[in-house]
């Protein structure tokens, strides 16, 4: 009989956690994190901080979270935060950093590849001026997930950085997927986030883990982020079962994304063949598709209908994510669902 469950390609971050990752959670040792005593926390947050190239890290339920802590821990209300148009806090975090940090979130230009333009960052900066709010915060994103999880080549960020350090500001990296860059640019995660002062970053995105995100940056400013991590209502008690799956997925996780990366060119390629739809080679898991031919919301109920589900990603545009749990058969059977759609709505 074959299998006609549907084929979740909505995001990474539908995963389920595999069995060594269950056992490990099970078997997690725990304590009150609030008051500093879960050691599977603790030992997360120190793996963390190491393997991103930072000196301490605070657990988080959320990369939103994350983000929003970074910008509450980087900011005073009143400041001003560049970022760009099409990065996850500004489009994505309900605006939190508004209506919690009482920043103004200045979103500048994306070009393609999810960088921000030199002269836009240098015009942006505000010279010292009773009227004018200071600038604070830069907030990059890489991979970028809205410019097709493309990955910002380090000379970029460090450029970028430079800027912002000069006018001083701080900066601040969503790399939620940060790893998936690591892997398909072979660059440490470490090199793409020393540009940064701070970088947050997902375990329940393409690590499969079922919660949680890290902050890691320098030691004064994850102090402050405990605090308002705490504020946030984040302060998580015996958290080190969900810690354990993190630490689980950062030794067994990692090297996979390679796979999903892989899926994700076969996808493109496959869905580019149909004809229906301009496809770009993706440079990570994430696949973007612009319809030609027919509605977006058309073709969204025509994958799900065929047993493939999507995101809608903008005016015509469809979103497929690859991960953990759909495997390069899984790929070619989503095509095949995908085909008979076309068949259908054509
Ligand atoms: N992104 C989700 C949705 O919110 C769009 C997804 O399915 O891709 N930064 C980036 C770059 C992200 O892509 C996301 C999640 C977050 C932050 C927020 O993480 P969570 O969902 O854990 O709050």
């Amino acid at each position: 009989m074959s299998d006609t469950r549907p084929i979740d390609l909505r995001s990474d971050t539908v995963t389920q956690p595999d069995a060594a990752m269950r056992r490990a959670m099970a078997e997690a040792e725990v304590g009150d994190d609030v008051f500093g005593d879960d050691p599977s926390v603790n030992r997360l947050e120190a793996l963390a901080a190491e393997r991103v190239g930072k000196e301490a890290a605070v657990f988080v339920p959320s990369g939103t979270m994350a983000n929003l802590v970074a910008v509450l821990s980087h900011t005073q209300p009143t400041d001003e935060v560049l970022l760009g148009e099409e990065s996850h806090v500004f489009n994505y975090e309900v605006a939190g950093a508004a209506r919690v940090g009482g920043v103004q979130l200045r979103p500048l230009a994306n070009d393609r590849g999810g960088g921000l333009a030199e002269e836009d960052v240098r015009a942006a900066v505000r010279e010292p001026n009773i009227h004018a709010p200071r600038t604070a915060l830069l907030c990059l994103e890489n991979t970028h997930n809205r410019c097709g999880g493309a990955v910002v080549p380090l000379a970029r960020m460090e450029a970028l950085a430079r800027i912002a350090r000069e006018a001083g500001a701080t900066v601040h990296l969503d790399g939620a997927r940060i790893f998936n860059a690591e892997v398909a640019s072979e660059t440490p995660a470490a090199a793409l986030a020393a540009p940064a002062d701070s970088i947050s970053f997902c375990l329940s995105k393409g690590l499969a883990c079922p919660v949680g995100s890290v902050l890691c940056g320098p030691q004064d400013l994850i102090e402050r982020a405990r605090r308002e991590r705490k504020m946030l209502g984040g302060g998580m008690r015996q958290a080190g079962v969900l810690a354990a799956a993190g630490i689980h997925a950062l030794a067994h996780n990692i090297e996979r994304l390679a796979e999903d990366h892989a899926n994700a060119r076969t996808l493109a390629e496959g869905l580019g063949r149909m004809g229906p739809f301009a496809v770009e080679t993706p440079a990570t898991n994430i696949v973007v598709l612009r319809v030609l031919e027919g509605t977006r919301d058309g073709w969204l109920a025509g994958f799900a209908e065929a047993g493939v589900r999507a995101v809608p990603f903008g005016a015509g545009r469809i979103r497929m994510v690859t991960h953990k749990d759909v495997d390069a058969a899984g790929i070619d059977e989503a095509l095949r669902r995908i085909e008979r759609a076309a068949v259908a709505v054509g």
